[in-house]
């Protein structure tokens, strides 16, 4: 089932495709990109805005645009006789009608048709003129070929020459951009991988047409057509991109950030990406960029698009052990005091916490690195208690720097004007916006002198407050004022010919204007990189600063950020329909390379039930990033302000969270030594079973955690999809054998269910209040064993917060396996750390009979259990070192 997909870029673009079985890498960034739409199913729209060259007036464009013979207009006859639902629009994002449309040489039909009503009535020729290849030639990683365009396309300033590189990258993955080899234009600034040979074999084969130019990529073994750009014109204008594409199945995820399922609307859907301070909800750009897509194929194979590049070495950061703690958080804890008493509150309620947050309340003025001497004059203090405590503190910044305190007020202000880190307009000036404090200029993070600026800010600050992370907020960049308080020139960066489905309508709604002046390029080109910047620049200083991982959480991203920092996704709403949202929102997150992600538990806006924030809070338990956050002046939703009974539901989500941390600090292990996510959606398991693709209530952590939560009020049942395994019960190991099913599980309002995959082994620890205790307690293993009887699973152990442990073999890292009625520890590594870990428990599921005799290492061992109605079989009080081989054995 062919689809056509358009995607619009602008100047340079890079298309990475990638196969295989959903192997993930980290991406970077793109455009302005249309996805039309599936034969049978309309069209996906993707509206990027590209990052275009800088651009160059070209005042005879328009005198050549109107000699163009496709400005003759009259395309009507054959060449506009097109399916409705293979059209691409060539009404660009305006209102067009059948004279305009026209004179643009394009197709005007009135479709009447119910089922098509949405196509566009203003569309491409069949004939629209595009590019023909020329001297395509072998190279080392490839193919090389010119591509040449005769005649114009409506947009100014078309690059009649272009040079296409395709590079058989590896097995797995093809690259291909396409240059103006005259002008050097904008690109990407994130390093991509240099491959100087071409992989020996291919999972993919690729095929060109030249007249007019198109690429067809199959994948080898059965043929599927996985991209054919032959299905419209290649546009490749100065301030306009585009690619069309046909996608393999309707089956796509991806293109974020937007609220969306996990599965996108291929009915003539519009995805605009632009970076804007906007609390989800349907339809708008939201804070991130991620131009990328994964389209199941329909047998179980997957592939995957990036528009402009991937990054091998953008591996996700490894997270510092006690940021998968819960952390807490909102807008008005107005004192020192207050926030201590939240800390109390939480000990005495014997509530799980790791990290106490501040928001914009700390500062005094609200202006970055400063703090209110009127109620938080202790403010170093209270974080020196936290910290005997076992806790950590983490702290808001946002990027605008006040610039209204007068010459020699505010330092932050001063030193960044003297040294010129700020973003400026055409005189030279720092653009100046609005934002909490007041007036601000914007930090121009691309910009050496401006890391090195940010970085003695955030020193000097940590030389006062002993703060452990930063949180950086409106980063997109956010300003209540659109482009500047003196507005913004009128030119084609601000009012460029094609202007994407952004929210607000101009590109410079909600942010700064598009002229202002950046060290690398404009802020038309950098505008939604500020986020990743600002977290790059926010990373190296923490490195710096504290000497150990950095711990970043950030709103605004871009493809690579998960290389340095984490995101939670913004001001969502305290109700049910928000809470689903969260689940899609995090496994896309996995899937653009950033597995520290979560959404604010019991939600940010608006009123949180006691109902929804224990069901909240029990999912919250499963997010990577696990943050309860309030909005200003809502009602309170710390765990301790609701009833004894929600409370206790609350406490028992938390503590399975802490149980579970060894398992999933190896996830994260994982996510950063090999790129693997840390949520996975259920299709990433079972790619073959056809039922998962779309799910989205339901979420896997690695391989093997099923996590159902409760997404409605007022039920004690939830409905799970089971795909064909053994899965047991993560509370009682009871089992559910499925051949794929929906189950309905009880679900009582203390209750999460969570299901154990058979064939797979979970180190657990013993919980304590803080990760800092419970680091100190014995381990568990969850021993879930599969049909056959066998499971295995592994630990990655280190001190939980050094640099590059694993890079510089400071860890430990144990496999476990089980197999005929046996299980053994595997050394792989080794270091000091694990001379402190003893295994106390062992817990077997699905061990058909009851055992009669256990040996451990060699010598019998009496404490151990069996459950004849479960068939669990517990081994307790071992004392086993963890940092030798072991073997258990039943029999
Ligand atoms: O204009 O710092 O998304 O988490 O509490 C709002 C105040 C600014 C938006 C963040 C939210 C935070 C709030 N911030």
């Amino acid at each position: 089932m062919p689809t056509i997909t358009a995607l619009k870029f602008g100047a340079v673009f890079f298309l990475f495709i990638l196969f295989g079985l959903l192997t993930y890498h980290n991406y970077s960034q793109l455009e302005s990109l249309k996805i039309p739409q599936t034969i049978y199913l309309g069209k996906i729209e993707l509206d990027f805005l590209w990052q275009s060259p800088d651009y160059k007036n070209d005042t005879k464009s328009a005198e050549k645009q109107k000699n163009s013979p496709f400005n003759k207009g009259n395309h009507n006859g054959s060449h506009c006789d097109i399916d409705p639902n293979s059209r691409l629009d060539c009404a660009f994002n305006k209102l067009m009608n059948v004279k305009e449309c026209q004179a643009r040489g394009c197709c005007w039909i009135q479709v009447v048709s119910a089922a098509n009503k949405t196509a566009p009535l203003c569309f491409l020729p069949s004939n629209y003129p595009s590019y023909n290849m020329e001297n395509i030639s072998p190279t080392k990683s490839g193919y090389t070929a010119t591509l040449s365009r005769k005649e114009r396309t409506l947009f100014p300033n078309d690059i009649r020459t272009l040079q296409l590189n395709i590079m058989y990258e590896t097995s797995e993955i093809l690259h291909f951009t396409l240059k103006d080899p005259e002008n050097k234009r904008y690109e990407v600034p994130i390093d991509v991988p240099v491959v100087t040979e071409k992989a020996s074999t291919q999972l993919y084969t690729v095929n060109f047409t030249s007249r007019p130019f198109g690429i067809i990529v199959q994948r080898k073994s059965n043929g599927l057509v996985l991209l054919n750009t032959t299905v419209g014109p290649l546009f490749y204008a100065d301030q306009f991109l585009q690619i069309s594409t046909s996608l393999a199945s309707q089956y796509i995820s991806g293109l974020g950030e937007h609220m969306t399922n996990l599965i996108l609307n291929v009915n003539w859907t519009r995805l605009t990406l632009w970076n804007r301070d906007q609390a989800p909800h349907k339809k708008s750009n939201l804070y991130g960029s991620h131009p990328f897509y994964l389209v199941m194929e329909g047998d179980g194979s997957a592939h995957g698009v990036f528009l402009l590049n991937s990054n091998a070495q953008g591996y996700p950061i490894m997270p510092p052990y006690w940021s998968l703690g819960f952390h807490l958080c909102r807008f008005g804890y107005k004192t020192t005091n207050v926030t201590r008493q939240v800390v109390e509150n939480m000990t005495r309620a014997n509530m799980p916490q790791d990290v106490q947050w501040n928001d914009i309340d700390y500062m005094d003025k609200k202006k970055d690195f400063t703090y209110n001497l009127q109620f938080f004059g202790d403010y170093p203090q209270m974080v020196d208690e936290f910290h005997k405590k076992g806790l950590k503190y983490v702290m808001i910044v946002d990027p605008g720097i006040s610039s209204s305190q007068g010459a020699g007020n505010y330092k932050p202000y001063d030193e960044g004007l003297k040294r010129g880190v700020f973003i400026t307009n055409e005189t030279g000036e720092p653009i100046i916006g609005k934002v909490w404090p007041g007036p601000t200029a914007f930090p121009d993070f691309t910009n050496p002198q401006t890391q090195a600026w940010w970085y003695e800010n955030i020193k000097e600050f940590h030389d006062q407050v002993p703060f452990d992370g930063i949180w950086i907020d409106m980063n997109e960049p956010s300003s209540f004022v659109n482009g500047s308080i003196n507005g913004c020139p009128d030119n084609n960066l601000e009012n460029p010919p094609y202007v994407p489905d952004v929210t607000g309508g101009y590109l410079r709604s909600h942010t700064i204007c598009m002229t202002g002046k950046l060290y690398l390029s404009s802020h038309y080109n950098l505008h939604s990189l500020y986020g990743l910047t600002e977290a790059i620049a926010t990373h190296s200083a923490l490195i710096k600063v504290i000497g150990k991982r950095p711990f970043v959480i950030s709103r605004s991203t871009f493809p690579s950020h998960g290389h340095y920092a984490g995101h939670w996704t913004g001001d969502i709403s305290s109700n049910w329909n928000d809470m689903y949202y969260t689940i899609p929102a995090i496994m896309l997150f996995n899937m653009y390379g950033i597995p520290l992600v979560g959404a604010d538990v019991c939600g940010f806006g608006g009123a949180a039930s006691e109902e929804l924030c224990v069901r909240w809070t029990q999912l919250g338990s499963f997010y990577p990033f696990m943050r309860n956050h309030n909005a200003w002046k809502q009602l309170p939703q710390e765990p301790y302000v609701f009833s004894e009974s929600a409370q206790s539901a609350m406490r028992k989500a938390l503590f399975t969270r802490y149980t579970l941390l060894p398992f999933l600090y190896t996830l994260f292990h994982k996510a950063h030594s090999a790129g693997e996510m840390v949520v996975h959606p259920l299709s990433f398991e079972f790619s073959q079973d056809p039922n998962t693709w779309s799910i989205d209530h339901q979420f896997m952590l690695g391989e093997a955690l099923l996590i159902t939560p409760v997404l409605e009020p007022k039920t004690v049942e939830v409905s799970g999809y089971f795909p064909s395994s053994t899965w047991y019960n993560l509370y009682n190991g009871s089992a559910i054998h499925s051949k794929g099913q929906y189950i309905v599980l009880q679900a009582p309002l203390d209750t999460i269910n969570v299901h154990v995959r058979g064939g797979f082994i979970l180190p657990i620890q013993e919980p304590s209040t803080t990760t800092a205790a419970s680091r100190g307690n014995p381990f568990n293993l969850i021993v879930a064993l599969s049909n056959q009887g066998g499971a295995r699973g592994n630990l990655f152990w280190d001190d939980g917060d050094s640099l590059l442990t694993y890079e510089t073999g400071d860890y430990t890292e144990i496999i476990f396996r089980a197999k005929n009625n046996m299980l053994l520890s595997e050394i792989v590594h080794l270091n000091s750390q694990a001379d402190d870990l003893h295994l106390r428990r062992v817990t077997v599921f699905g061990v058909p009979s009851p055992p009669q005799n256990v040996s451990v290492n060699g010598l019998w061992f009496s404490d151990f259990s069996y459950k004849l109605d479960t068939k669990v079989l517990t081994l307790q009080n071992l004392s086993i070192f963890m940092s030798e081989e072991f073997t258990i054995a039943w029999f």
